[in-house]
């Protein structure tokens, strides 16, 4: 296919998809083969990826909302230094709902970044004394996108911490979509309490709520649904949630659209159960790619 042949995107515009959002801080990146992501500044939160020829790739409600101490529902929410409740920070941590800072944004040949930044500051420390930057990489050409997420240690004492990119993935029909690669893992499942269980399904199918921690993920997952595909990798990142509210819960969901949860599944690349530490000076990495088919 030549390169005047690939359809343009339709551009991400905050207007048709979350109102909300109109106007807040937000940097798109587009690839020489139209493959293009949308960055919104707050939560360094990916908000919309489409690889080349193709359509949108990630969900956002369209009731989304974004300011101080509030997190987009849709997109990749960064999690950082804690998942969920599991620690005494706020859930999901300290970075999903503060302003990032755009370092560099660059369109290479077949590609195109952008880099944004968050570093403690006086707010941070005052709910959790460490001294951190990271940085999220966002990287798009053809049918791939990589998430990069760096946490350095800028202070002098190790510290502990859990992350995940909490990947919304748009769908045609939730109840339509099979996700291959999770047989043979155990899992913690959330929607029963914590229980242990493992994964026995080779192409799980999602009838409703599920809210699943599925441990010890080493091979590429495939999110397969009628005339579409998405390969899914992690590198350093050993958890998988997957996450749908289902229709009550979603219910209770404000900033969720009616009947969004039937377009939605999360599938995050998750350093959970193993929390991860960095000395001084240190720095960890932890990666997340998608490629559309
Ligand atoms: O990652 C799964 C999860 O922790 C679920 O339990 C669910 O509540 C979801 O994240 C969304 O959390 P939020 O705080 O964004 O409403």
């Amino acid at each position: 296919m030549t390169m005047s042949s690939v359809p343009a995107p339709t551009p991400f515009d905050a207007s048709t998809h979350a109102p909300a959002l109109v106007g807040q801080p937000q940097v798109r990146i587009q690839a020489p083969d139209g493959a293009c992501a949308t960055v919104l500044l707050h939560g360094g939160h990916v908000l919309s990826w489409q690889p080349a020829g193709g359509g949108e790739r990630l969900f956002l409600s369209s009731t989304a909302v974004a300011g101080p101490g509030l997190a987009v529902r849709g997109g990749v929410p960064v999690i950082f230094p804690q998942f969920e409740l599991r620690g005494p920070l706020p859930r999901h941590g300290l970075v999903r709902n503060r302003p990032w800072t755009l370092e560099h944004e660059e369109a290479g040949t077949d590609d195109a970044l952008a880099v944004l930044r968050i570093a403690d500051d006086e707010a941070t420390r005052a709910i959790w004394p460490q001294a951190f930057e990271l940085e999220l990489t966002v990287r798009v050409g053809g049918g791939r996108l990589d998430l990069e997420l760096a946490a350095t240690n800028t202070g002098s004492e190790a510290f502990d911490f859990t992350a995940a990119l909490h990947t919304y993935l748009a769908v045609e029909h939730l109840m339509a979509l099979r996700l291959e690669g999770l047989d043979g893992c155990d899992y913690t499942d959330s929607a029963e309490g914590g229980a242990r269980r493992r994964e026995y399904e080779q192409a799980l199918a999602i009838e409703g709520e599920v809210d699943r921690i599925y441990h010890g993920v080493r091979r590429p997952l495939l999110l397969r649904e009628p005339g579409r595909r998405l390969a899914i990798s992690m590198d350093d990142f050993d958890d998988v949630v997957v996450w749908n509210p289902g229709p009550e819960k979603a219910a209770a969901l404000k900033d969720l659209e009616p009947e969004g949860w039937r377009r939605m599944l999360c599938v995050e690349a998750g350093a959970i159960a193993r929390p991860r530490t960095v000395a001084p000076g240190e720095t960890w990495v932890g990666r997340q790619t998608l490629i559309a088919a």
